[in-house]
């Protein structure tokens, strides 16, 4: 099943030699996985199977030489630990770990009620193999699959999503996500108050848990969180509603008591610290559901967004050809609560294969903080351009803002802007990888400026250089700058300042 292309094809080759050195361990990956089958890129075969290119295409091999690297189910691999804790909240389940990144467009966004002009289909947030290929942007792809095949009430799935997105420490091109669904038959009750009274029994066996929950909002609201009226009863809604939340309250508690151990295990003044965990639910939208929410959880002094969440909507699961089911889903990004969990502070450390970090890590030991190894200089270097007179630019990215138009649903607080614009924030992170990789730690717009006569616009970013690996000279630093700020002018036309 894996396509063998000659060394020669690998077009790490192309590369930087700083770059080109970081990369060498993974050419064995690329060989395996993935071959962009000519020089022109006219296709790409990724697991055997051949997409042809076209307007669309715009996933870099510093993508896709990434896939199938399958970091979930590593063995002792933090990302794995901690998707098994979170499958372990959920007894009876049934836990798919091994679906394909590689999904139809009708999967991603179709099948789960996008419109059509949601501005996650967009080019600027997804990557696409082709028009009618993308990596997926999260793991709800594989919703209406997983209801059509029908075989446990309840399911996890997890794996690798895809997401042009900033570059910072919480922020990689690719991350990890489970996504957790369950569903009752309604069908199998005479009426509508003994189907809601069962899932109130089930909502009570599964007890209190123990935590102090804010949940300010009622469960429906006509314009901001709509109950699905035209399916279903308001009772049906609430009992599947509260059944959710309490799940994912017991999960919170399970996941947060576990890195509260960790970090008193490991640090005397975090033993003082007693503030208990606070939960809170926020309304939110997503296409697949709705009523919707996201959990967000008061740790160490701060609110963290951990996932969304909320009743299935109802044309899904007729789409997957099981209209009397009824049932809740949610999805959450799991290496933040991996970071959490073991105290990584930089979300590109992932993917290192280096013995000193995989070591840290035992799944049959209570988890322990992670040690940090060693820390190689920053090298921040500025970078500033007048964006071509002709559009608008687009600096703010929208994945990164909460509840925001995400590739994966998101408030849609504003239609998308007209005219497109002529330089979009993500365009810029792309070049950065393309040009880098895995050497440049943080991108951050640091002035934004109007020319009060013009009306031009210009922007200035600070590219932090910071290798995982090694130091980077002073030269390499430059080398990669330099070769940022020539593609900058060759793929948009700026001008550098
Ligand atoms: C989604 O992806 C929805 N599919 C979740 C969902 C599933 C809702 C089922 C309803 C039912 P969102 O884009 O907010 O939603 O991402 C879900 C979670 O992924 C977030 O709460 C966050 O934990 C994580 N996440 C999102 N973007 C990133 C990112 N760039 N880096 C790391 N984690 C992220
Ligand atoms: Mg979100």
């Amino acid at each position: 099943m894996f396509h063998l292309a000659p060394v020669s094809r690998c077009s790490i080759f192309g590369l930087p030699p700083g770059v080109r050195c970081l990369l060498r361990p993974q050419c064995t990956a690329i060989l395996r996985r993935y071959q962009s089958n000519d020089a022109r890129k006219r296709s790409l075969t990724i697991d055997g199977k051949s997409y042809p290119s076209d307007s669309w295409t715009n996933a870099p091999e510093n993508i896709l030489i990434q896939y199938g690297r399958r970091l979930h189910v590593q063995p002792n691999h933090p990302l794995s630990i901690a998707r098994q804790l979170i499958e372990s909240c959920f007894p009876g389940f049934q836990h798919h770990n091994s679906l394909p990144g590689v999904v139809t467009v009708d999967q991603n966004f179709d099948s789960l009620g996008f419109a059509s002009d949601h501005p996650g289909r967009s080019k600027t947030d997804t990557y696409y193999l082709n028009q009618d290929t993308v990596l997926r942007t999260h793991t709800s792809a594989h919703e209406v699959d997983v209801f059509r095949a029908n075989t446990s009430n309840g399911y996890t799935i997890c794996g690798d999503v895809y997401r042009r997105d900033a570059i910072d420490r919480t922020h990689y091109p690719i991350f990890h996500q489970i996504e957790g669904a369950l569903t009752w038959d309604r069908s199998a009750f005479k009426s509508s108050e003994h189907f809601s009274q069962h899932i109130q029994n089930d909502l009570a066996r599964l007890g209190s848990a123990g935590v102090d929950v804010e949940d300010p909002n009622p469960t429906f609201h006509p314009e901001r969180n709509p109950l699905q009226a035209k399916h279903h009863a308001a009772e049906e809604a609430e009992a599947i509603a509260a059944h959710l939340k309490r799940s994912l309250e017991h999960m919170a508690v399970a996941i947060f008591t576990a890195a509260d151990k960790a970090l008193k295990a490991s640090d005397h003044a975090a033993q003082e610290e007693q503030e208990p965990l606070k939960i809170r639910w926020v309304e939110a939208f997503f296409p697949h559901t709705s009523p919707s929410w996201e959990l967000e959880v008061w740790w160490r002094g701060d609110w963290l967004e951990v996932l969304g969440c909320g009743v299935i909507e109802q044309p899904l699961l007729i789409r997957a050809d099981v209209p009397s089911r009824m049932g809740w889903a949610f999805g959450l990004g799991l290496e933040r609560l991996a970071m959490l969990l073991f105290g990584i502070p930089d979300i590109r450390l992932f993917w290192s294969k280096d013995q000193r970090f995989l070591g840290q890590f035992d799944e049959n030991k209570p988890i322990k903080r992670f040690q940090p190894f060693s820390k190689y200089p920053a090298a921040p270097r500025d970078v500033a351009f007048w964006i071509p007179d002709a559009g608008a630019a687009v600096v703010e990215t929208p994945a990164t803002t909460s509840s925001s138009p995400s590739p994966a649903g998101g408030q849609i607080t504003a239609a998308p802007p007209p005219d497109t614009p002529s330089f979009h924030e993500n365009d810029l992170m792309e070049v950065v990888r393309d040009t880098a990789g895995d050497s440049v730690e943080d991108v951050s717009l640091i002035d934004k400026f109007t020319h009060p006569k013009t009306g031009r616009q210009s922007l200035c970013y600070r590219i932090t250089y910071r290798s995982l690996e090694k130091t980077l000279t002073t030269e390499e630093a430059n080398d990669l700058h330099e070769q940022i700020r020539r593609e900058l002018v060759a793929r948009f036309g700026v001008e550098l300042r």
